[in-house]
């Protein structure tokens, strides 16, 4: 497989002015007709990808090609000495039905959609497939009538009768868009419809396409879908610009959703929504992903990336934004807890390893390996450091500035920064390399108070660790948000006048740039707690020498929900990491919780949040040993449970099951509801697991149903299988529902690998749809004592090569689980690598052998 680098990067050498597209299904193959119309751009050959297609004639200009006019190989066609006005007919046969990769045009049960990004079309015809070649599309679908359902972008142009009871439509998108932006569906959906008018007038139909039995859960994705058109006008001043939207859901799809211009097709679970089969955080991952495909639009697909290394110009933009558009639905102190809870665990892992990139990576094998935690969710970080700065004014002059300039063009990351810089009068060019470096910067400090100068000295430095391949890292701007509170009294201290400024110290942010920087601030009367790193400012981890102490007083006196979560965490990671007594953290959370809990319930759920065992394990570079890990884990959590043991009986008692609202008090409730029975049923407080029987059996929601049954099942409890039967019985139909009962057992810390493989022996078991695999093999991965075994890491690598051929795409993800074998301790590091290495002959999808050879780089 040949290494792709962003440097080789060279414009197309041909335009593509409109492609003309007919699609006719059959039952055993597809055809596929395209009419491209080309103009040159530049010397150089003509070039269209395309893959496992059956190429059954091609002209040009009107004259038959014959294999002496190109050369074709299994990426690509190249026409030799092409005109430079070329008009091409191309004819090839495709087979959806026996597709497995879910990518190009796939046949799942009923339904035929298409997943093209990122590469995904030249599997439907020959096009040059890359994000920088746009064109306006016009599709023609034919199918048999069992499939009233014919969808394409844009506008439906016309419908009608063909012989053998086949029908057609043609559909016409005016906007120009690149390739990895087209979608077909062809099926038999029912709609959910309703509308929307924008700003500007334009009244939007809005379409939600779903099996007919799931459409009654289609209405909070619309909810959400008004709702984020309404939050881009006001916010980013951005109306939708067709006549129409559509979503289209499909139970066979690799991950969440696909932004196709006007023709988004999802992943049910991220569209499909009832309180009776989705949980609360399931249900809030709905809206947010709505949100995110619409925001696209604009932060997509208007504007695209010049070619796939800038992915996290169009990801972490959105990202960032969807993020901002769900603090307006919940807690926008939880919200950030829950962003910044994933990003530590997950990108800040992926970032100390053998996949560590940067934001935007400069070489890649399969582009598709690259849809990572880095690229979506440290970009969004770097997209939310610039707004910060700019403050919420600047930073809309800075993305009207990029819209203005770039709509309809494919771009770059400095085209953004630019446009960010311009309209804002603010130059962040200094941000560039947050994009092009790897690694989580540390910054480390020391804090000093001098009583008789009335000066406190803040001594900050920075350092990221070299990564294999890559240049020495360099200083970069790190915003940290910083307050001092008074230690007597709990007060936050006004920061004001000359010394904050000629300090740099401004709006609470000051930008850490250098190596090692010190700030001091004058007039300070008593002696201070500073806190840093206010709302997670950057993503860096933080080493200050707090004392114990410092930390529960932030907890306790923060102003904001986010800054005592991230005490909270810092003292957690103290005890696990580095052996701290518990005792500190054990008094002080034991003091905040019960009043937090009856103003703001939701984040009294997170406040109890105890740092992962996967995000701990990122935490160590060496020697790691998983039971260990556990052990100490279990002990805090068992000591945490005895130190409230009489709390959580009343705590739990004053919530009772009441009718189901969706809003965030009562979810609050929900969440918090679950947390303290898990506590209970650790405390031993007397018929905690009964309590848990009865809120399964009385619950109105699944996350009062689930949340009951994990406790039961988690726990070994004598009802554990009667209600694990009722819940498969209940929920047999309901997929998504199912999904979950796979997952409560696939995730029990007190399971093993043989209870993992029986389950995907099971019935319902089915290796076509990727929700149910990642049902077991992500749940399972929560718990690293069972993962880092031998059989563990056995059947994670059983399933990557069963996965290699059939959808390498989601093989290569699985295999990423593994990603930290290295830093295991011996033998288990030993063995480790044995496993790794006995795969390698048995894999050759590119994007299974690029996971596989970069873990073994380790
Ligand atoms: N842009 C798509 C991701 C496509 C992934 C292809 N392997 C979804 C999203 O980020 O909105
Ligand atoms: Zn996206």
């Amino acid at each position: 497989h040949q290494t792709i680098y962003l440097k080789d990067y060279t414009p197309p050498s041909f335009e593509v002015l409109s492609i003309d597209l007919t699609i006719q299904v059959h039952d055993d193959h597809t055809l596929v007709h395209s009419k491209l119309v080309m103009q040159r751009l530049t010397s150089g050959d003509l070039t269209l990808c395309g893959r496992d297609l059956e190429l059954l004639n091609i002209s040009l200009n009107g004259n038959v090609l014959t294999p002496d006019d190109y050369n074709i190989d299994p990426e690509q066609l190249i026409i030799k000495n092409a005109p430079d006005q070329a008009e091409f007919s191309i004819s090839v046969k495709i087979h959806p039905e026996s597709n497995t990769q879910l990518e190009g045009l796939y046949q799942a049960g009923n339904l035929f959609v298409t997943q093209n990004e990122p590469e995904g079309f030249r599997k439907i015809t020959f096009f040059p497939d890359r994000p920088d070649v746009l064109t306006v599309f016009t599709t023609r679908i034919e199918a048999d009538k069992k499939y009233p359902t014919l969808l394409a972008n844009g506008n439906l142009v016309e419908k009608g009768d063909l012989p053998d009871n086949r029908h057609f439509a043609i559909w016409h998108d005016p906007t120009k868009k690149p390739s990895y932006l087209f979608a077909a569906v062809i099926g038999d959906l029912a709609v959910l419809k309703d509308s929307f008018i924008t700003m500007e007038g334009r009244k939007v139909a809005l379409e939600i396409y779903a099996l007919a039995q799931d459409l009654p859960k289609c209405h909070v994705a619309m909810q959400a879908l008004k709702d984020s058109m309404k939050w881009d006008e006001d916010v980013y001043g951005r109306p939708y610009d067709l006549d129409n939207y559509m979503i289209v859901a499909v139970s066979q799809f690799n991950m969440g959703a696909m932004e196709n211009k006007g023709l988004n097709i999802f992943n049910t679970v991220c569209v499909l929504a009832d309180p009776e089969i989705t949980t609360d955080p399931a249900m809030f991952y709905v809206k947010s992903t709505i949100a995110h495909e619409y925001f696209h639009n604009w932060t997509g697909n208007r504007i695209t990336c010049r070619d796939w290394f800038q992915l996290c110009l169009k990801e972490g933009f959105t990202v960032f934004r969807d993020q901002s558009f769900s603090e307006t639905l919940q807690s926008a102190a939880v919200q950030r807890i829950d962003d910044v809870s994933s990003l530590k665990s997950v990108q800040f892992a992926e970032d100390a390893g053998p996949l560590s990139h940067p934001p935007r990576p400069d070489h890649f094998v399969e582009i598709n390996n690259f849809y990572t935690a880095t690229v979506y969710d440290k970009g969004a970080e770097i997209a939310r450091m610039m707004a910060n700065l700019l403050g919420p004014e600047k930073f809309r002059q800075g993305t009207d500035e990029y819209f203005r300039r770039h709509d309809g063009q494919a771009v770059t990351v400095e085209d953004l920064v630019d446009s960010l810089s311009d309209g804002s009068g603010v130059d962040l060019h200094h941000f560039l390399p947050w994009y092009s470096q790897p690694g989580t910067p540390c910054v480390k400090g020391t804090g000093h108070y001098d009583a008789s100068a009335k000066t406190y000295t803040l001594k900050l430095s920075q350092s990221t660790a070299k990564r294999p391949n890559y240049p020495e890292p360099q200083a970069l701007p790190i915003p940290v948000g910083v307050a001092l509170f008074d230690k007597n009294t709990g007060e936050q201290l006004q920061l004001q006048g000359n010394a904050l400024q000629q300090n740099g110290v401004k709006d609470g942010l000051f930008v850490l740039d250098q190596a090692e920087q010190t700030i001091v601030f004058e007039q300070i009367h008593t002696e201070p707690v500073v806190s840093l790193l206010r709302n997670f400012s950057a993503p860096v981890l933080l080493d200050f020498a707090y004392s114990d102490e410092d930390l529960a007083f932030l907890l306790a006196n923060e102003t904001n929900g986010f800054n005592q979560w991230q005490a909270a965490q810092m003292l957690l990671e103290r005890i696990l990491l580095q052996g701290h007594d518990p005792a500190v953290y054990l008094d002080a959370i034991a003091q905040a919780l019960p009043q937090v809990a009856d103003t703001d319930a939701l984040l009294a759920s997170r406040l109890l949040d105890i740092p992962s065992e996967s995000y701990l394990a990122s935490r160590i570079d060496q020697n790691f040993n998983p039971a260990e890990v556990h052990e100490k884990r279990e002990v805090l959590l068992k000591a945490l449970a005895d130190k409230l043991k009489t709390y959580w009986a009343q705590a739990y008692q004053a919530l009772p099951i009441v009718a189901f609202e969706d809003n965030s008090v009562e979810m609050g409730k929900r969440a918090y509801r679950n947390v303290v029975l898990g506590f209970a049923v650790r405390a031993n407080v007397e018929g905690a697991l009964d309590w848990a029987s009865q809120q399964y059996d009385n619950a109105v929601c699944m996350t009062e149903r689930l949340g009951a049954l994990r406790q039961l099942v988690w726990n070994n409890a004598p009802d554990a299988q009667a209600r694990l039967e009722d819940f498969y019985k209940r929920f047999k139909h309901e997929d998504l529902a199912l999904d979950q009962w796979f997952a409560v057992q696939a995730g029990n810390p007190k399971g093993n690998v043989q209870l993992a493989r029986q389950l995907m022996q099971h019935q319902d078991f089915d290796w076509s749809t990727p929700n149910r695999i990642r049902s077991v093999t992500g749940h399972f991965a929560g718990n690293p004592i069972l993962v880092w075994t031998q059989e563990g890491m056995q059947f994670y690598t059983e399933i990557a090569k069963r996965l290699d051929q059939q959808n390498p795409v989601l093989g290569s993800r699985i295999l990423q689980l593994l990603s930290r074998w290295y830093t295991l301790a011996e033998p288990m590091r030993s063995e480790a690598r044995t496993i790794l290495q006995a795969l390698k002959g048995q894999v050759s999808s590119s994007s299974v052998c690029e996971t596989l050879n970069n873990l073994l780089k380790a």
